[in-house]
């Protein structure tokens, strides 16, 4: 059994300060989360930025200086988010891989989400994908629902591996308008998996009330995880999330009590491909 890779998804793009004073939303609180939940074992870190007001914002400016100051405190992997918000242009979508991170999500097609439509077209997603080869940038491919796992094989058959040659890919479980956070859907992707190249890992995150049966599915079935406060503001019933460290203490217990601890990241630069893009 495999140590577990945790990323930690601090910010997201969703939710506003005001509702939940918790969230790093500053450059001095988002490095200060950093290295507190690297220091608890999480090896990747999945980026969405703010602007001044607290506002999501793709400025490639300060994605430039989160991507520095988050290289400079931690050691941790920095994904960049080419998601942003469901407003988000393409064109500033695809800017974020001038920005220079290790990784960049790439999600793999276009889903409900909430009230909103989170738009990826297929010639966005292939100009992303062969951008992040060109770059030597890893991708992480984000999964809302099932068919987002035959468009990713569609993909790589026509435009080959990512850089650096291994296939990671990151269930997002629980959306409004994607696939439920049930055992059943994350055993019906794990068996999706069959299709793509020997060897590809899944990291899941269950969103909302989903976190807790997503993580220990994934837990079981040999995946890694994704939490955080872009996924998840409640702790417990009647309690909000008081930190991101809280989440990510959390899967490291879950992780351990699996044992099945946490991978540094030195070996998640490994299994990620990233020593070799
Ligand atoms: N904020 C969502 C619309 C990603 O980061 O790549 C998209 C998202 C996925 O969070
Ligand atoms: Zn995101």
């Amino acid at each position: 059994m495999t140590a577990t890779l945790i990323t930690v998804a601090p910010t997201g793009a969703e939710s506003t300060k005001s509702d939940v004073p918790a969230l790093p939303v500053t450059l001095d609180e988002l490095v200060a989360t950093a290295k507190e939940c690297a220091a608890l074992g999480a090896s990747v870190i999945h980026v969405h930025i703010r602007d001044g007001l607290g506002r999501p914002t793709l400025d490639l400016g300060l994605l430039r200086e989160t991507v520095r100051a988050l290289r400079q405190s931690t050691d941790l992997i920095v994904q960049l988010s080419s998601g942003g918000a469901v407003t988000d242009p393409e064109a500033d979508r695809l800017r974020v891989l001038d920005a220079g991170p290790d990784m960049a999500s790439c999600t793999m097609g276009t889903v409900n989400f909430g009230d909103d439509v989170f738009l990826n077209r297929w010639e966005f997603i292939v100009d992303l994908h062969t951008r992040m080869q060109e770059r030597g940038i890893v991708p992480e491919y984000e999964i809302f629902d099932l068919g987002h796992l035959t468009a990713l094989d569609r993909l790589l058959s026509r435009y080959g591996l990512p850089a650096g040659g291994h296939v990671h890919v990151d269930f997002v479980m629980g959306v409004p308008g994607g696939m439920p956070g049930t055992t059943a859907a994350l055993v019906a992707c794990m068996s999706a998996l069959r299709d793509l190249p020997l060897g590809t890992t899944f990291s899941a995150t269950g969103v909302g009330r989903a976190t807790i049966p997503v993580m220990l599915a994934s837990l079981s079935a040999g995946g890694h995880l994704r939490v955080g406060m872009e996924d998840t503001i409640t702790y417990a019933k009647g309690r909000p999330v008081e930190s991101n460290m809280q989440l990510v203490a959390r899967a490291v217990g879950f992780a351990q009590l699996a044992q099945r601890p946490p991978i540094t990241p030195l070996d998640a630069r490994e299994l990620l491909g990233l020593s070799k893009a």
